[in-house]
């Protein structure tokens, strides 16, 4: 009878994956029939530019693709989707923000694959890497949208300040403001993608009091949003995001809060490498003391780790040498709605807040101090057996993103 019930299940996981193969050959059919929209060299010259071996490129889509949650024969066909990212063009606008998402892309000084995918997207516009400005600068962007219309991909970094009168954030020697721009911009959209913590949450920006009345990219629009949450995101997250739509043509598999599943997926806790620290008991008490030196767990110097969902243990940043906790600091929760308000204080622990949909309803404050290893471990089930289901998304509505009455709610708590 198990092994009936085990063979049943593993045909229907054989034959979702056939079908997501077909998916992504017909769209790499589709996408090597189109023109290249970028003159200069192919991606091949690229690599070899920049020193890169076809085998270290093909060790990177394995490593890509085993983190989008895709099976390991996916390989070629991700590696496929990042040489033809110059046939989709890319409209990238910025809004309020400092940049980080970009400069987590960008500013390495030894460039990773991830910053080369990047450069060899067809950019059509792009404000902080772009040569044009001023009048110059807004025409490019009227032609991008203009001439691909309803085919290019919309980047959007930033939160978009609506302001009491929609006159804030104006941009351009025409004064648009920014909610119109995106509004525009979205309109001859094929996806719209928000990129860091501003626009897909609203971000600083949006913290109390939110004097510019800051708003997230999908209460702006009407149209699906991507939320890549953030400050920043890691590159890894935003180029496979990127790439995921490039294979597939479709909306990744989104949790409630509009973040890909297979990058927001689990919980920093249940990934950090401080776990067996915070299992054992074993607590930093103060910044600087032995605990710290020891590389104890960060709990109850404030890491938020325990109600934040993002992969930053396993992807890091910085050509993926490190992430917050690796470098001695809790995590802030960046990657969830409104953390600028929700998780603060940012160096105590949130004594007051439960988990509601986790374990139970049993508060953070009793798991870190009372629970042993058996209840923690158990969070481990369910990744990546059966990921491959669920790396297309079918129908999505914009997730409702939290406003300031819901504030006290994380993600943990709609799990
Ligand atoms: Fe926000 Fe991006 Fe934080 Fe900064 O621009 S996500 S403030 S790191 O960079 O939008
Ligand atoms: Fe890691 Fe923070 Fe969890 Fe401790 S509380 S194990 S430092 S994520
Ligand atoms: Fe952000 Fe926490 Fe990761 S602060 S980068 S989600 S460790």
């Amino acid at each position: 009878m198990v092994n009936a019930g085990v063979s049943k299940h593993t045909r229907g996981e054989e034959g979702q994956r056939r079908k997501l193969d077909a998916q992504a050959e017909k769209r790499l059919q589709e996408l090597r029939a189109m023109p290249s929209l970028k003159s200069g060299p192919t991606f091949s010259e690229k690599l070899k530019e920049r020193g890169i071996s076809r085998r270290q490129f093909m060790q990177w889509a394995a490593t890509i693709t085993a983190a989008m949650s895709l099976p390991v024969t996916f390989t070629r066909r991700v590696a496929e989707a990042a040489e033809l990212l110059d046939r989709i063009p890319v409209i990238y606008l910025h809004m309020a923000e400092c940049t980080g998402c970009s400069e987590s892309l960008l500013r390495t000084d030894s460039p990773t694959l991830e910053s080369l995918i990047f450069d060899y997207l067809s950019l059509e516009y792009h404000e902080t890497i772009m040569a044009a400005s001023g009048w110059q600068a807004e025409e490019n962007l009227e032609r991008a949208m203009d001439v691909h219309q309803g085919k290019y991909i919309l980047m959007v970094e930033g939160a978009v300040p609506a302001g009491r009168d929609s006159f804030y954030l104006t941009i351009g020697p025409h004064a648009h403001t920014g909610e119109s721009i995106v509004k525009k911009a979205a309109d001859g959209a094929a996806a719209v993608i928000a990129v860091g913590a501003c626009a897909t949450y609203g971000g600083i920006q949006a913290a109390r009091p939110n004097p510019t009345n800051a708003r997230p990219v999908s209460k702006i629009i009407s149209k699906a949003v991507i939320n890549i949450a953030g400050c920043p995101p890691s590159e890894s997250n935003i180029v496979g995001t990127i790439l995921h739509y490039i294979l597939f043509g479709t909306l990744p598999a989104l949790d409630s809060f509009g973040r890909p599943r297979w990058a927001y997926g689990m919980r920093v806790h249940d990934m950090c490498e401080r776990r067996g620290r915070f299992d054992a008991g074993e607590f930093v008490q103060r910044f600087g003391d032995d605990g710290a030196r020891r590389g104890y767990c960060l709990y109850r110097v404030g890491c938020k780790g325990p109600y934040t969902f993002n992969n930053c243990a396993i992807e890091r940043f910085n050509q993926h040498t490190s992430w917050p906790v690796q470098a001695g600091h809790g995590c802030i929760g960046c990657s969830e709605p409104n953390f600028w308000d929700t998780m603060a204080p940012y160096e105590e622990p949130r004594k007051d807040h439960l988990y509601s949909g986790v374990f139970g309803g049993m508060g953070a404050d009793a798991t870190a101090d009372k629970i042993g290893i058996a209840l923690l471990t158990a969070t481990a089930v369910g990744i990546g057996a059966h990921a491959v289901y669920s790396v297309v998304q079918g129908n999505f509505r914009n997730p409702k993103v939290l406003d300031h009455e819901d504030e006290t709610k994380t993600s943990a708590d709609s799990k």
